[in-house]
């Protein structure tokens, strides 16, 4: 079934702007069709899917206005575009403000043109609030929502915190930069915790798809694998995948519309025995507009047999024009074009045909269709459709594309002649020999770019994330109940007092006392050692420390705490506190096996800077908490998989924990633990394990059913239940021991 088909729940659209721009004409308003690569690619796919839109009306002084409102609802009835009222000094601060002068340089990779201001990011929190409140007036059980680009990236996690169950996919239109970029975002950790509260985010690439792993690890800490990322307990699904155009609606004007036939005829006419070089963009300092005509006036000069024999034909559409650095470009390029049509102009030659506004559909076609280069060259470009939209008008066409290596588009368009825009002098190289190419070259390039374009189209891609946002949804959806729920903390303290006996099992670093960058600056403070001592001093309570570390760490911190039971290198070895003796899991073992371990981290130890390797009695374990995150992950994929197959005779097994890459037998694991307690201490009504890493799952699966498990973190678990932090189980603990306390005293 195609995912066009609407059979369960809506699609809903929100995005910046409605594919209508409302536009004050004195005392009436106007209704306009937006411009850019969103309206022209989400508009046929709501055609076809049904649904509706919610997006901002584009003006919002006036707001109760009765002839605006009245536009308005005529766009809901027949459109069913819903609009955001945004006050017009939010909507300065959302848009102009935080949107396009800091998040749209920054993500273009323009730091030095980015302009924060607090007040900005207060009307983007706003406005985006207000995206939730007409969503939430619209959203029926069942839909799916499509969020889309950068200025709605709180948004999904705004809907998330109001419908916890709500399908949420996010699209983002422009680049993701590069982590060392992202990080100089003011609010970047609000920005990725908006963004991460959507089932389903999608890129036009691959590499935004690895930037965005890497700001999730290195802003966040939180890992991710190439496909999906964990986060409170939800799995985010991440996603490449470069928009399309719809190519039928320009062949479409081409092959029957007279209009645009006509103008065509008319363009071929009137460029007779010339070549037609053409761009088309908005009016924005990413399209490198100005370097693309110095590269033109460079072509002139160093190659005179051009001259009288192309033409440039740039289309620029102004746009966001209330921002200085867009007023200065207008400058700049109305400057360039008349300097360089004075320099080289003839009395009958025009090197430029400079077009400073929108053109209609019917001409542009006509425009791609008589182009003999499309000149596309954007400094930084999250994909341009432009590329697509030309190469869709080249059916039967011999044009050439010639496109800067840092469009997204570059990495689908192997065909066409990539550039560096910066680098002008190669670029009129570049564009010299492209003219130059022999005819037949140039119909066996177009033809296998206009295949590619034809099938990965804008609805193939509109089904694809459609989709995909169904499938993340639902295996979230189907997996909520086994999502752990949060501590319900009054009902445990009820059935903590109860019960006759009790047994708690508590692992300790991550989950007594939060991470430290050095494993022995982990040191409990002395109030945690009182705490586990009151409660142990309550014979109905057995308590037991249950973890990774030593059993000399244990015994210096914990070894005066009466009651307490230990057990230390994951249940290797054990202290009950009657005996006061540890007794090994294993008598029979023995450590041999740890010298050429032990070469293998140490070679690993000396790759990377801030890690470190700790000895244990019966384990290995190399830290690399202080090394950078990815270099720190991506030599601890090497180091296990080397470690396995090193290991695979032996009774050794590599374990990745927080950080840590662990190697220890296989026997010495924390579901051990229970048995032996379960040996000398008598079966308890009310047990509680809490841990926070993959150790302690092992303990979460030997317990039985009633036993209260709980994950300290938001990561994925078998656990019933979850606390944010280690404060907060302390926090439990210390009402535990208050009961223990109050009924000692009574
Ligand atoms: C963002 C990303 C990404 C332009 N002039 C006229 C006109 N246009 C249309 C083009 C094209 C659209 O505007 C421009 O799309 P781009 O993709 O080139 O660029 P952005 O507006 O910056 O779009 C971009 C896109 O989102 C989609 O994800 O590709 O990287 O920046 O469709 O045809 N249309 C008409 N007259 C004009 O004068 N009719």
């Amino acid at each position: 079934m195609s995912a066009n088909e609407n059979t369960d729940g809506r699609l809903v659209v929100v995005s910046n702007r409605l594919p209508f721009t409302l536009k004050r004409a004195g005392d009436a308003w106007r209704t306009d069709r937006s411009t850019g690569g969103l309206a022209t690619a989400m508009g046929p796919i709501l055609k076809r899917t049904g649904g509706i839109w919610i997006g901002w009306s584009g003006d919002s002084s006036d707001p109760q206005d009765e002839r605006r409102q009245k536009t308005l609802r005529r766009w809901a009835e027949r459109e069913r575009y819903f609009a955001v009222d945004i006050p017009a000094e939010v909507a300065e601060g959302f848009y102009e403000g935080y949107s396009n002068q800091t998040l749209w340089p920054l993500f273009h990779q323009f730091p030095s043109l980015l302009n924060f201001k607090p007040e900005h990011w207060q009307a983007y929190i706003e406005a985006n609030q207000r995206f939730r409140d007409v969503v939430l007036e619209h959203l029926r059980p069942g839909d799916i929502v499509w969020v889309h680009d950068y200025q709605l990236m709180l948004l999904p996690q705004l809907l998330r915190e109001a419908v916890p169950d709500a399908r949420i996919g996010f699209f983002l239109h422009i680049p993701f930069p590069s982590s060392p970029i992202f990080r100089l975002l003011p609010r970047r950790e609000e920005l990725l915790q908006g963004l991460l509260g959507a089932d389903y985010l999608a890129f036009h690439t691959f590499s935004y798809l690895q930037h965005f792993r890497a700001s999730a690890l290195r802003i966040l800490g939180l890992d991710s694998r190439m496909d999906r990322l964990e986060v409170g307990g939800r799995s985010v699904r991440l996603d490449a995948l470069p928009i399309g155009i719809a190519p039928g609606e320009f062949t479409e004007l081409l092959e029957h519309d007279a209009e645009t036939i006509a103008r065509r005829d008319e363009l071929r006419r009137r460029f007779e025995g010339r070549r037609v070089l053409l761009g088309v963009d908005r009016l924005d300092y990413t399209k490198g507009i100005p370097e693309r005509f110095r590269t033109f006036r460079r072509l002139l000069k160093q190659t005179p047999e051009l001259r009288g024999k192309v033409v440039l034909i740039q289309v620029a559409v102004p746009s966001r024009e209330v921002i200085p650095m867009y007023k200065e470009l207008r400058q700049e390029v109305d400057e360039l074009v008349g300097r360089i049509n004075g320099e080289f102009s003839t009395p009958d030659w025009t090197p430029i045909t400079y077009i400073r506004r929108g053109i209609p559909p019917t001409e542009l076609a006509a425009l791609y269709s008589v182009a003999d280069l499309a000149w596309v060259t954007p400094l930084r470009d999250g994909l341009n459709l432009v590329v697509k939209e030309y190469v869709a008008c080249q059916q039967e066409g011999a044009g050439v594309l010639v496109l800067s290596e840092f469009a997204g588009a570059a990495s689908e368009m192997g065909e066409a002649f990539l550039v560096n825009p910066y680098d002008e002098e190669r670029t009129a190289e570049t564009i010299e020999r492209a003219l130059a190419l022999p005819l037949d070259a140039r119909r066996e390039r177009m033809r296998a770019l206009h295949k590619r374009v034809v099938r990965n189209n804008v609805f193939a891609w509109g089904d694809r994330f459609i989709s995909n946002l169904r499938e993340a949804s639902s295996a979230r959806v189907d997996n909520f109940s086994e999502q752990p729920q949060a501590l319900p903390v009054e009902e445990a303290v009820a059935a903590f007092r109860q019960a006759g006996r009790r047994r708690l099992l508590l692992d300790y670093d991550g989950t007594l006392v939060p991470y430290a960058n050095r494993p022995q600056d982990a040191v409990p403070p002395a109030e945690l050692a009182e705490l586990l001592s009151t409660l142990a001093a309550d014979p109905a309570t057995a308590v037991a420390v249950v973890s990774g570390r030593s059993r000399g760490d244990l015994e210096s911190w914990f070894g005066d705490v009466r009651g307490l039971w230990l057990a230390a290198e994951h249940g290797a070895i054990m202290r009950s506190p009657e005996t006061m003796r540890w007794e090994p899991y294993r008598p029979t073992y023995t450590s041999e096996w740890k010298e050429s371990v032990l070469t293998v981290l140490e070679h690993f130890m000396d790759r990377t800077p801030g890690s470190l390797i700790e000895e244990k009695e019966f384990s290995l374990v190399w830290h690399y908490r202080m090394a950078d995150p990815e270099f720190g992950e991506w030599l601890a994929n090497e180091l296990v998989s080397n470690l396995e197959q090193m290991l695979a005779d032996t009774e050794l097994r590599a374990y990745r924990g927080q950080k840590t890459v662990e190697v220890k037998p296989g026997w010495a694991n924390k579901g051990e633990v229970l048995a032996r307690l379960s040996e000398s201490a008598p079966r308890a009504e009310f047990c509680l394990a809490a841990g926070d890493d993959r150790t302690d799952e092992d303990l979460f699966a030997r317990l039985p059913e009633d036993a209260w498990t709980i994950h300290v973190g938001d990561r994925r678990t078998r656990a019933k239940y979850c606390v944010a932090n280690s404060h907060e189980l302390r926090r439990l603990l210390a009402r535990f021991a208050a009961r223990t306390e109050s009924h000692a005293a009574g």
